[in-house]
């Protein structure tokens, strides 16, 4: 039975790819974070009793600004495959955070690198970086592939950039099986609450059912190009599975607006959005009613903004055989449902059967 190690598995891609892994027969390790309160929601439905002898998916407290902790937990699990998908993922949250975000993201894919050199595990553990378009930033190339330059936007963004390129010179310089996945966006109903998409269909499923009033949103016309989470953690694991490591790009090569997002969204639950005023000024009225319902609050602008991203997925789908399935509309309606399911008081349980599987 091959072993993989994913860090950030309590995280949306983590409880998928565990998902993924434990169907293919791994035994799965997976580093989750002391919480206050519970944070193991998306895994609960995949939890194992270690106490079961045909246990295969275990929890291991850890922290990606722990060194010794990694190294601990490397040495005891002797992975075949490290999946290093932790990190302080959220863009803006980076610039109010850009030293711990820098920590976790940048130093800590250094840290596991290193446990892997140390415990001689060198030529035996393969490793999957969870690199993000946000690495082209301002790119002047539209598409963006594996030979566009890199323009970081954000502490998010530069840090991710350090552990790129150590991924890079860790492949390069020990011959280390390691390879960056360049993912554009992708969501689910799994997807972080304070994430557009996600903050959306659920706003979306809580106006619907008298449950919120307003949407607050910053830039509207950002644009991304949003793919489902199931599919790329599965393009995650393929790029583990090369005879040679690589760098490859997923995306659906379709990019869409904040602004047609929320439109899709609310059509969902039958509500038609008009457009009204500009800029921070513009409104989101219910066309129905006249009740305005979504507006612009500047709060969440970015001090620096990423305008527009679209990817070009050619290499992946040539040389692993990927290709994404779910269009961005069918994503927002998926997502839509599964929120309104949560909140009309369906078991959560039932969400996520549907949703994982
Ligand atoms: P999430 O924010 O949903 O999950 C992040 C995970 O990392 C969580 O399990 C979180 O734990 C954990 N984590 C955060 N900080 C630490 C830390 N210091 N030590 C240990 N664990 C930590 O992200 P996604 O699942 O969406 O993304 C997975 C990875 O892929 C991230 O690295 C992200 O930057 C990257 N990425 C994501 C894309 C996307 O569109 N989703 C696109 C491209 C890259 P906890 O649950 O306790 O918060
Ligand atoms: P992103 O995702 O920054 O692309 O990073 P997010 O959903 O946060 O933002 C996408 C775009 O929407 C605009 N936006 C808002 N964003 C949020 N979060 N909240 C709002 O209210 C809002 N209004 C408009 C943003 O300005 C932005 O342009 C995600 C994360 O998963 C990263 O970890 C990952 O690396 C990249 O995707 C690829």
């Amino acid at each position: 039975m091959k072993v993989a190690l994913i860090s950030g598995v309590t995280g949306q891609d983590g409880a998928y790819l565990a998902e993924l892994l434990l169907g293919k027969g791994y035994i799965v390790h997976g580093i989750k974070r002391r919480s206050s309160s519970f944070n193991s929601q998306r895994i609960e439905r995949i939890y194992q009793d270690p106490h079961d002898p045909e246990a295969r998916f275990f929890l291991h407290y850890g922290d990606m600004t722990d060194s010794t902790n990694l190294l601990r937990i490397v040495q005891q699990t002797q992975p075949d495959e490290i999946y290093n998908l932790a990190a302080q993922s959220h863009v803006h949250v980076s610039f109010e955070t850009p030293e711990y975000t820098a920590n976790a993201d940048a130093i800590g894919t250094l840290r596991m690198l290193e446990a892997i050199r140390i415990l001689g595990l060198t030529n035996r553990t393969r490793f999957y970086q969870a690199s993000t378009s946000e690495l082209y930033g301002l790119a002047q190339e539209v598409p963006q592939n594996e030979k566009t330059p890199f323009y970081p936007r954000s502490p998010y963004a530069a840090a991710k950039l350090y552990a790129y390129w150590t991924v890079v010179n860790y492949r390069e310089a020990y011959g280390m099986h390691a390879s960056n996945g360049i993912l554009f966006n992708h969501e689910s109903p799994l997807r972080g609450e304070t994430f557009v998409t996600r903050k959306i269909t659920r706003a979306a499923a809580a106006i619907s059912l008298g449950k919120q009033n307003m949407l607050y949103l910053g830039n509207l016309n950002a644009q991304r190009d949003w793919g489902h989470a199931r599919e790329y953690v599965r393009g995650m694991w393929m790029m583990c599975q090369q005879d040679r490591p690589d760098d490859y790009v997923l995306a659906t090569g379709v990019t869409t607006s904040v602004r047609t997002f929320v439109e899709w969204a609310f059509e969902e639950v039958g509500r038609k959005i008009e457009w009204v005023g500009e800029g921070s000024e513009e409104r989101g009225v219910d066309a129905a009613t006249g009740k305005c319902i979504v507006a612009v609050d500047p709060r969440y602008f970015r001090p620096t903004e990423v305008d527009l991203l679209l990817g070009d997925a050619t290499k992946a789908a040539q040389v692993l055989g990927w290709r994404h399935e779910t269009s961005v509309r069918e994503l927002a309606r998926e997502m839509v449902r599964e929120d309104l399911k949560v909140m009309r008081g369906s078991p959560q349980e039932e969400a996520w059967g549907q949703c994982i599987r």
